[in-house]
């Protein structure tokens, strides 16, 4: 899943692809570089981010998936925490909505079911404004696997289809970086759900804080170790930015565990 980030404010590459014509050659060479899915977002959910209204959101995409929706040809993916962005999006032609609230808001499932969309679920705890500050759990990848368990089953009441769901621990959403660690290690159980698995490490500030580079653009070699450790404890989609080079380490990673399975 090759992240574009349409904002002038994301973490790793905020201001790079607001121009409407910087991000529709940015999907452009997302779909070229092996990205199965294009995932579009608007909006930042950094730490500390206070978000912006649906209008705004609305107004950095719009022209940006009038420009891919009939050119690229894998799924494109919204990444909104707001059903009217959601909808309008999924009118335009998005396949799927990638929501970091994990379904928060119901009128996000109702609306999936009824266009027959895709949806990841992401796990967050609190907001994004103060999501950082001291997040706290007894048994994190317990928590956050039963939390999804909860949420699929109230997406699948809603009527979307069981293999349309997919699930994401939220790496770095209201986690410290032995959370994430912890998350990274317990992938199994919570793919033991049998919903796909959605991983998002790319860059994260987890990378930096383990030694794997203090500067965004020194953190490729941390995030890919990441996401091909994710892949091989059953991470089915991996979110990234970089996604030529992630894509060539996946390829590699997936050959080398299905020998594996087959020792
Ligand atoms: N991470 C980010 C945004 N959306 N969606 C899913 N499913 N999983 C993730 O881990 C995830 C996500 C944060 O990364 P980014 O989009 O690069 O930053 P920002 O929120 O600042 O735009």
């Amino acid at each position: 899943m090759g992240v574009l980030n349409v904002t002038p404010d994301s973490f790793s590459d905020g201001g790079r692809y607001l121009a409407p014509e910087a991000a529709i050659q940015r999907a452009l060479e997302i779909a070229q570089q092996g990205a199965s899915i294009l995932d579009v977002g608007g909006e930042s959910t950094r730490p500390g981010s206070v978000g912006v209204s649906a209008e705004e959101e609305w107004r950095r995409i719009d022209p940006v998936l009038r420009g891919v929706v009939h050119t690229i040809d894998v799924p494109i993916s919204i990444d909104t925490r707001k059903p009217d962005v959601a909808e309008k999006a999924l009118e335009r032609g998005a396949a799927i909505i990638n929501d970091v609230t994990g379904l928060s808001d119901p009128r996000m499932a109702r609306l999936a079911a009824k266009a027959r969309a895709g949806v990841v679920v992401m796990h967050m705890r609190g907001d994004p404004a103060t999501m950082q500050k001291a997040p706290q759990y007894a048994n994190v990848a317990d928590e956050v696997r039963d939390f999804l368990a909860d949420r699929a089953k109230e997406a699948m009441a809603a009527g979307i289809e069981r293999e349309a769901i997919a699930i994401d621990p939220g790496i770095g959403f209201g986690k410290t970086v032995d959370h994430n660690l912890d998350l990274l290690r317990n992938l199994d159980g919570i793919a033991a759900l049998g919903h796909p698995v959605v991983v998002g490490v790319s860059r994260k500030s987890f990378i930096a804080h383990l030694g794997g580079g203090e500067r965004m653009e020194d953190r490729l070699a941390g995030s890919v170790a990441a996401a091909t450790l994710a892949a091989s404890h059953g991470a089915d989609v991996i979110r990234a930015h970089d996604v030529a080079e992630t894509a060539r380490a996946l390829r590699v990673a997936d050959a080398v565990l299905r020998r594996r399975a087959n020792l």
